[in-house]
């Protein structure tokens, strides 16, 4: 990147200026993976929302097409807003999408492949019988709180389904509608689901998962051996959170797990910046890929002056934990064709106080892995009852406070004078009978810069450090901080303005600044090539 341009990414996924948003309609067809994306032709800040459209072959390297979806209807001449595809029994893709009408409301259309020849579905039309769902004075539906259209799936009933995130007053939404020809939606007299005090529902996501392994099934699959989760993005707090459940076929409800925490405080994906994501089946590769959108942290002033805004985070695999009560993520398996030489470093006790550095790698483009094992747990500190709030204890006890165990971790996109860095580090408390993971991704002292936001981030990762190694991995990207804790317990994301650590001059450390040593039991480290993006 040029040093007028230090924070375009190498390998995540931005067009080559103006703004976008949220993932759609991802999908792969005839071997092409589509990515259509809200997207903003004429600026750096949200508005003018289109459908814009990038195909690959591998989730690595993406080529642009023409603008897929614009506004050209009374349906939708206010914006084409966010939606997913389906494939119908005829194994041609169906886009349904919101649209903004002529009245600014919020209305569901559909658009379809000019030509299924194509691979690359460059040409969308749109039948003229849309909007296929909207706001009426006798359905009482908010038409400022009615979007984001899912994956529709097929009941054994022979009808489709299909959500759209709204609310009620404080109460998020899973509305639910039905069809027998993908035409002709039914809205289904009770949501599939509701929870009370989560504020508006954007981008939900459902699907299933299946109970053994790392398999992805089709969205339509309903068996004994898959169970539900329900994603959605909170508009409020900006959280894309999701819970594990049941799905009642018949009554078409679906319930969450016993013990599951719903809004601000459930499980999210990415306890940093990641938010309006969707998954899509990949039959080819049995996998079931999870695609997000990480906003800036910057100003709009920043971003209208550096000429674009947002990027796509690294595709993830998404699966069950085999505790069945959480969701494993790991980046795709073909980001790892981007890795030069690796770096392996022999394994090594890190002293309380040390800063290493993992040399030999461009590391303002880099894939990281370290593990830690701690064998005396005796001088752990006690973990106060009231810090329940992960977030807020990583503020508190940011990486240069000092600890008994931890922070341990890494120090990434540094300055060689250790003025600027990202610290991504673990701490172990001790509670009760158990021992307590932290998980923490500091930016405080990101950039020089003071305009930015640089909100500290943290999770609890649910890991017994006494039995399992604590590994993380990073995948850094100039402005991009992707870490993954726990083998894809705990995912965070941070953006970050380095004025310092840019180019040539960023630099990659292990740490730990807690009293007690630790061991590195293994660190790779790989220079990260360019992807040919767009
Ligand atoms: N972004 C879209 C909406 C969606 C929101 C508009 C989520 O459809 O609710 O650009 O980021």
């Amino acid at each position: 990147t040029p040093t007028s341009q230090p924070y375009r990414t190498g390998y995540h996924f931005q067009p080559p200026k103006n703004w976008i948003n949220d993932p759609n309609g991802p999908m792969i067809y005839k071997g092409i993976y589509h990515l259509f994306y809200q997207y903003n032709p004429k600026g750096a800040q949200w508005g003018n929302i289109v459908w814009a459209h990038s195909t690959s072959r591998d989730l690595v390297n993406w080529t642009p097409h023409p603008i897929a979806i614009f506004p050209s209807q009374p349906s939708d001449i206010n914006g084409t807003w966010s939606g997913s595809a389906t494939f119908l029994k005829t194994g041609i893709p169906a886009i349904l999408y919101t649209g903004i009408n002529t009245q600014g409301q919020q209305v569901q259309n559909v658009a379809f492949p000019k030509d299924p020849s194509d691979p690359y579905l460059i040409k969308w039309v749109k039948p003229h019988d849309n909007p296929l769902m909207a706001p009426t004075p006798q359905n009482r539906i908010n038409a400022s709180s009615f979007r984001d259209p899912t994956t529709s799936w097929l009941g054994p009933d022979g009808r489709w389904r299909v959500i759209i995130g709204s609310k009620v007053d404080r109460k998020g939404l899973a509305m639910l509608y039905t069809s027998q020809n993908f035409d002709h939606w039914v809205q289904s007299p009770q949501p599939l689901h509701s929870a009370e005090g989560t504020g508006m529902w954007e981008c939900p996501d459902f699907f299933p998962v299946a109970i053994d392994g790392s398999v992805g099934v089709d969205t339509s699959t309903l068996a004994p051996s898959v169970k539900h989760v329900l994603k959605v993005s909170l508009d409020d707090t900006k959280h894309d959170v999701y819970t594990i459940g049941t799905y009642d076929h018949v009554k078409d409800v679906y319930t969450p797990d016993e013990g599951s925490r719903e809004g601000d405080l459930g499980l999210r994906y990415d306890y940093g910046k990641y938010y309006a994501s969707k998954t899509f089946f990949d039959g080819p590769k049995n996998r079931r890929v999870l695609l997000g959108w990480i906003n800036e942290s910057s100003s709009v002033e920043a971003d209208i002056k550096k000429g674009w805004s947002g990027v796509h985070a690294i595709p993830r695999q998404i699966w069950l934990h085999r505790s069945r009560k959480q969701l494993l993520q790991w980046p795709v398996k073909e980001i790892e064709k981007l890795r030069g030489t690796p770096v392996y470093l022999p394994s090594k006790v890190i002293g309380g106080g040390s800063v290493l550095e993992v040399p030999g790698v461009t590391a303002v483009q880099a894939d990281v892995e370290i593990s830690f094992q701690v064998s005396d747990f005796s001088k752990a500190e006690i973990l106060d009852p009231s810090w329940s709030n992960p977030q807020l204890l990583c503020s508190r006890k940011g990486a240069s406070v000092k600890g008994s165990l931890g922070p341990f971790g890494l120090l990434v996109l540094a300055s060689k004078d250790l003025q600027e860095y990202t610290a991504v580090f673990f701490r172990i408390f001790k509670s009760k009978d158990k021992h307590v993971v932290l998980m923490c991704s500091d930016q405080s002292r990101s950039s020089l810069n003071q305009q930015n936001d640089k909100t500290t981030y943290g999770t609890f990762v649910d890991i017994d450090p006494v039995h399992e190694k604590l590994s993380l991995r990073s995948l850094i990207d100039h402005s991009i901080v992707e870490s993954f804790g726990g083998k894809g317990k705990s995912c965070i994301t941070a953006r970050v303005y380095p004025t310092l650590a840019i180019n040539e001059d960023a630099h990659l450390y292990a740490f730990n600044y807690g009293a007690q040593s630790v061991k590195i039991t293994s660190w790779s480290a790989w220079s990260m090539k360019k992807a040919h993006i767009n």
